[in-house]
Order: structure tokens, then C-alpha cells, then sequence
């Protein structure tokens, strides 16, 4: 505590051990000596297992309480003082309800623990668009996880200098009970509260609760973006490099296109972020974006050699695995790894496994902690303090049905229509039923701190203040065909799909209208040596205009929601996509081919 010369910060930590009175208080330096101190320390007590030293040199698999594996979005509120600013879409609680009824949770919470001061930067340490961060968490696991996630530490402390610009984040484990369970965000205060989860988003604060729920209200205050998106550049076969935001909803696919490895020859491939960006107006009229990340926290089902072999490469060191499964040779694995896993493999929890289960034994959202810097196409301007151009904005949602491989925007306001009206089907990154369609404007349901009425017209103001704006996209890697299978490749193949829109940025692709926006035209988008067969052009781009005019229907339904607070223009596309929709109708016999029985079993 003698270190700390920031008063605002030595007051706000003593503040909080009075309430939480925590037998030791350690303000984290970031030194390996710390490290290694916490890490032997959850090695004894079993909160670490080591992995296999030749195979994984400095890796951990940590085993989360069977209750608590993924964020849990009905016990995360905003604590707007008005209820309004939180909107429809956000669980709002106000901030005296919260300080009566979550604040006395904190009550003696870290006794008997050690309360960790965790100082983080979000953000190149040299870019005046980064922001600091304090955690206090009783976890030694969030502290190592953030080691790994921030710039966290002394080079913090040193970035905050003596201001009281920091947003507070006051985190412990309590009990681990749902029923005790909160995640509070107070805009107005830039703090957030966290009791009764040690997992993901929900207790590593810097990530979801500061960086998009208390950023996007800060960003909209101040007039740029905070988003659920990867940034990912491409440098194509005559030099160009094209940067690309992309937002995809929580288990969607961010980290995988973060990281592709190109199908096609002469492509190459920076990764520059995978699951946040913050974008800003640049002087010469573009947007701007900064990664405030400096580790991964990816989804481990569904990762091998094949899919994704930069991730593969990340997470063979200096990476915490959570709750995948343990092979007998201590190395770790999960369902979709590539292999078979060894006899005597241990489930998630740690139980072996009967020889007919059926359970997958690794948990659908068991995760790898590692450092971008490990990521092979990691690129350099990761580091840049003004960030990377970009060019391109994807919205993309997992659709079984109804959305084609990609369609392009016809302006911008239609492509704040598309991220607004962005549906897409659950997964297992948050607790509750996966599978289910559900809205989720821009990828940000979860994680907009405001309301999404005014965080439509804040995306339409930016718009304004550029002169080179992004061409706007969607995709959909998940299509299946009649018997559930993936009608496209995805993974290293969707170098095709992002070359299309390459060519459509630099006005060197052809394209075809239809109702939603721009398709490829056939011969402008490469679908050779996949063996798709001879309808899969049709199928992968076919727009069914019964099934979209029910689902304008729906855009209506839940646009309405925000009643006042929606933005004139967003109606305005709303409108203009019905027309479209009713005049493809009254020419459609003249103008359709006659579509296949199976296409037609797609609707
Ligand atoms: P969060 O970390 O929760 O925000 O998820 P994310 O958007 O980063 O998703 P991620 O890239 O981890 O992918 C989620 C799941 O989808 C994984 O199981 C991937 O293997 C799978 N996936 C990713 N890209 C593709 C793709 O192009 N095609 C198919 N079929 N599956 C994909
Ligand atoms: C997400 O759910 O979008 C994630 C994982 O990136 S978590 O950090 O748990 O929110
Ligand atoms: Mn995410």
C-alpha cells in the first residue's frame, strides 16, 4: 500500500477492504516473481493443475465450480439512475436498490482472503485512446487470467500517474452461489460490482463490464465505438491490406476469422483483435480501431490443426486452460481437437469417464487464456497507439436457416439496419438454452451498457463525421442443408468470402441486388476445389422472400420495443426493405429461376 501514490486509488482500496475485510491486501505489480508466487500458491491449493511440462511448458487447466461456466445475463444489470437510459434490452436495477441489496453481499466477503489490487491498462500503453482500470477480486485466478488479457501492473500505475480516471471494478467469489450472483454495472460511477462468479466475462472485469458496458456509454458520451468485434487484416495478392472489424455474436465465430489461416495462395493474414474493438473518427476521415486487449479468452471446442492451427499454436504455452478435459499424459483436450482422446481422459470435472457416455467431456465453453503475442499472424499494429484503418465492417449471426454465406450493404444507414435487426441462435457462452434464435443488434444484447435506441442514432452520428465510411457486410458461416449439415466450409475457407468484399472495397468485384442487400455475382466469388456441387451457389445465396417478409415482420416487433428512442432512419431502411420484398413479389415469376426442391425446403 506504501507504493501507492495515487490517492484517489490508495482511498478506494481502503474503502472497499473495510467492507470486505480481507486478511491481506496485495496491489499487483505484474513482475514474473508475482506470478510465480500465485501460481504455486493455486497449485497447492488445487485451483491449478499443471499440464504436461515438455508438451505445454508453463500451462495450468483450472476447474470451475460446476455452477458457474458461463456468463449468466439475468443476474447482470446496468445501474442507470434512470431506467430509460438502461432500455428494453438490459436488466436494469437501480443504483440504491443495488447498493441495498448487492452491496451488502460484500459485507466481510474477503475474509480470510487475500484481497488483490489489480491496475490494468485497456489498450496500447502509449495510445491516448487507452483507459485504466483497477480490479479488486479475491481471485488469485482472475489475477492470472488478467495477467495474461491486460497490460496489468506497475506499467499501469504508471499510465494513471496520479489522476482519478480509472474505472473501479470490485469483484469476489462470495459464495458461488447463483443465488447470490451479481454483476453490476453503474455507467454513471464508471464501477462495476461482481459477487458469486470466478468465471469469464462475468469476473474478469476489464472485459466485458468495463471494455463494452461501461465503454459504449463512455464512447457514446464522448463520440466513438465500443464493440463486440475482432479486427483482422488482410493483405491480398497485390499488396493491399484491408482491414476488417467484424462483430459475430458470444461463440460465433470472432476468434476463429481473427486468426484463419487463407485457403487461397497469396493471401495474408494480421490479427489484430478477436473479441473487442474501440473504434474512433481519424483525421482523415476513417475509422479507426485499437484492440484494448492483449490476450484471448477462446473457445476451446471445435479448435485443431485444421480449423484454426494459430490458436493451436497460442495455447501450447503460457496458456490457463478452463475446464476442458485432462488426458493421463497431462496434456489437455477437448471435442473437436482432432483425436480421439486417450483411455482414462477425465471430464471437466475431473471425473472419468464410463466408456458409452454421451456427454461431451469437455464443457461446451471450456476456454483458453493465451497471449496474443503467442498468435502466430499476430500483427504489429496490435501495438499502434492510433490503431488500424478500417474498411470494412462485418455483422454476422449463427442462422441454420433464411441469411446467405454474405450480402453486402447499399449505404451505411443499411448497415446499421443490418447490425440492428442481427439475429442469431444461442450458444453455450452464456448460461440458458442454446440454439434459440434471438435478436442480438450488432452482437452487443449482452453487452450494451445503454439504450440500444440510442445506441442505433450514436452509430448513425458517426456515420456523419466520416467521409470514408466502411462498406458494411453480413455473413452466415452456419446455413445447413436439409439434414443439419454446414452448407459451407467456414474456417480458412472464408478467405473467399473476405475476398469478394475485398474486391467490393476497391470496386474490383461484381455483385448481384437482391432483397437484403448485394450478393456475389456467381463468377466474383471462388467456390472452386470444395466440392460443393453444382447447386451450391444457389444454395448458399438463395434469399427466400416469404420467409424474409415474416421475418421484417419480426424487425418490426422488436424495433417497436424501443418506441421513441429508435432513429427515424432506422425505420426509414425498415420501410425500404418491405417495398423491396413486395416488388420482387409482383415480378418474381418473370425474374426467378425455378429453384430446386431442396432449396425450397430451406425456407
Ligand atoms: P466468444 O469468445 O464467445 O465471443 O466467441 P467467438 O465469436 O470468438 O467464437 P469462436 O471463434 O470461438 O467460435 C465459436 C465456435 O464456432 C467454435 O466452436 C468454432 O470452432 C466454431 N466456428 C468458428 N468459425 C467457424 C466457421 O467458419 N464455420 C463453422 N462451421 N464453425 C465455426
Ligand atoms: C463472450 O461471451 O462473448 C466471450 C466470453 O467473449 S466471456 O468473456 O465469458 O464473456
Ligand atoms: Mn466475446
Amino acid at each position: 500500500m506504501g507504493l501507492l501514490s495515487n490517492e484517489a486509488l490508495s482511498q478506494w482500496i481502503e474503502s472497499i477492504a473495510c467492507v470486505t475485510t480481507p486478511s491481506r491486501i496485495v496491489v499487483c505489480d505484474g513482475s514474473a516473481e508475482e506470478l510465480a508466487d500465485l501460481e504455486s500458491k493455486m497449485l497447492a491449493d488445487g485451483a491449478l493443475i499443471a499440464l504436461n511440462p515438455e508438451r505445454f511448458p508453463h500451462c495450468f487447466l483450472h476447474r470451475s465450480h460446476p455452477s458457474d461456466v458461463a456468463r449468466t445475463e439475468q443476474l447482470t444489470f446496468i445501474c442507470s439512475e434512470s431506467r430509460e437510459d438502461a432500455g428494453p434490452t438490459n436488466n436494469w436495477m437501480s443504483p440504491a436498490e443495488a447498493r441495498s441489496r448487492v452491496w451488502p453481499l460484500f459485507s466481510r466477503c474477503m475474509a480470510g482472503r487475500t484481497m488483490y489490487v489489480v491496475p490494468y491498462v485497456m489498450g496500447p500503453v502509449a495510445s491516448p485512446f487507452s483507459r485504466v482500470g483497477v480490479e479488486i477480486t479475491d481471485s488469485p485466478y482472475v489475477v492470472a487470467n488478467l495477467r495474461i488479457m491486460t497490460r496489468m501492473g506497475e506499467i499501469a500505475l504508471r499510465k494513471l500517474g496520479d489522476s482519478s480516471d480509472f474505472v473501479r471494478g470490485v469483484h469476489s467469489l462470495g459464495d458461488l452461489s447463483p443465488d447470490r450472483r451479481f454483476i453490476c454495472h453503474f455507467p454513471e460511477a464508471a464501477t462495476i460490482w461482481s459477487i458469486g462468479s470466478g468465471y469469464g466475462g462475468n469476473a474478469l472485469l476489464s472485459k466485458k463490464c468495463h471494455a463494452l458496458r461501461l465503454a459504449s456509454v463512455q464512447a457514446r458520451n464522448e463520440g466513438w465505438l465500443a464493440e463486440h468485434m475482432l479486427i483482422v487484416g488482410i493483405t491480398d495478392p497485390r499488396g493491399r491490406t484491408t482491414y476488417f472489424a467484424a462483430a459475430f455474436p458470444s461463440g460465433c465465430g470472432k476468434t476463429n476469422l481473427a486468426m484463419l489461416v487463407p485457403s487461397l495462395p497469396g493471401y495474408q493474414v494480421e490479427t489484430i483483435g478477436d473479441d473487442i474493438a474501440w473504434m474512433r473518427v481519424g483525421s482523415d476521415g476513417r475509422l479507426w480501431a485499437i484492440n484494448p486487449e492483449a490476450g484471448m479468452f477462446g473457445i476451446a471446442v471445435g479448435t485443431n490443426m485444421k480449423t484454426n492451427p494459430s490458436a493451436m499454436s497460442a495455447v501450447s504455452r503460457d496458456t490457463i486452460f478452463t475446464n476442458v478435459a485432462l488426458q493421463p499424459d497431462m496434456t489437455p483436450w477437448w471435442e473437436g481437437i482432432g483425436e480421439a482422446c486417450a483411455e482414462g481422459t477425465v471430464d471437466w470435472r475431473g471425473q472419468v469417464s464410463e466408456p458409452d457416455r454421451k456427454e461431451p467431456l469437455a464443457h461446451p465453453n471450456a476456454r483458453y487464456t493465451a497471449s496474443a503475442r503467442h498468435c502466430p499472424s499476430v500483427g504489429l499494429g496490435i501495438e499502434n497507439p492510433a490503431g488500424v484503418p478500417i474498411s470494412g465492417i462485418i455483422f454476422g449471426g449463427r442462422r441454420a436457416r433464411l441469411a446467405p454465406l454474405v450480402f453486402e450493404a447499399m449505404s451505411f444507414a443499411h448497415g446499421v439496419y443490418l447490425g440492428a435487426t442481427l439475429v442469431s441462435e444461442t450458444t453455450a457462452a452464456a448460461t440458458g438454452k442454446t440454439g434459440v434464435a434471438r435478436h442480438d443488434p450488432m452482437a452487443m444484447l449482452p453487452f450494451c451498457g445503454y439504450n440500444m435506441g440510442d445506441y442505433f442514432r450514436h452509430w448513425l452520428d458517426i456515420c456523419k463525421r466520416l467521409s470514408r465510411p466502411p462498406k458494411i457486410f453480413h455473413v452466415n458461416w452456419f446455413r445447413t442443408d436439409q439434414d443439419g449439415h454446414f452448407l459451407w466450409p467456414g474456417y480458412g475457407e472464408n478467405i473467399r468470402v473476405l475476398e469478394w468484399m475485398i474486391g467490393r472495397i476497391h470496386g474490383d468485384a461484381d455483385a448481384r441486388a437482391t432483397v437484403l442487400g448485394r450478393v456475389p455475382a456467381p463468377a466474383s466469388i471462388d467456390l472452386s476445389g470444395l466440392g460443393l456441387g453444382d447447386g451450391a451457389y444457389d444454395e448458399l445465396f438463395e434469399v427466400d422472400r416469404d420467409a424474409w417478409a415474416s421475418e421484417a415482420e419480426e424487425h418490426r416487433r422488436f424495433l417497436s420495443e424501443f418506441g421513441p428512442r429508435l432513429p427515424d432512419a432506422v425505420l426509414r431502411e425498415h420501410a425500404a426493405l418491405l417495398k423491396r420484398i413486395e416488388a420482387a413479389r409482383s415480378t418474381s415469376f418473370v425474374r426467378e429461376p425455378r429453384r430446386s426442391p431442396r432449396q425450397v425446403s430451406m425456407k
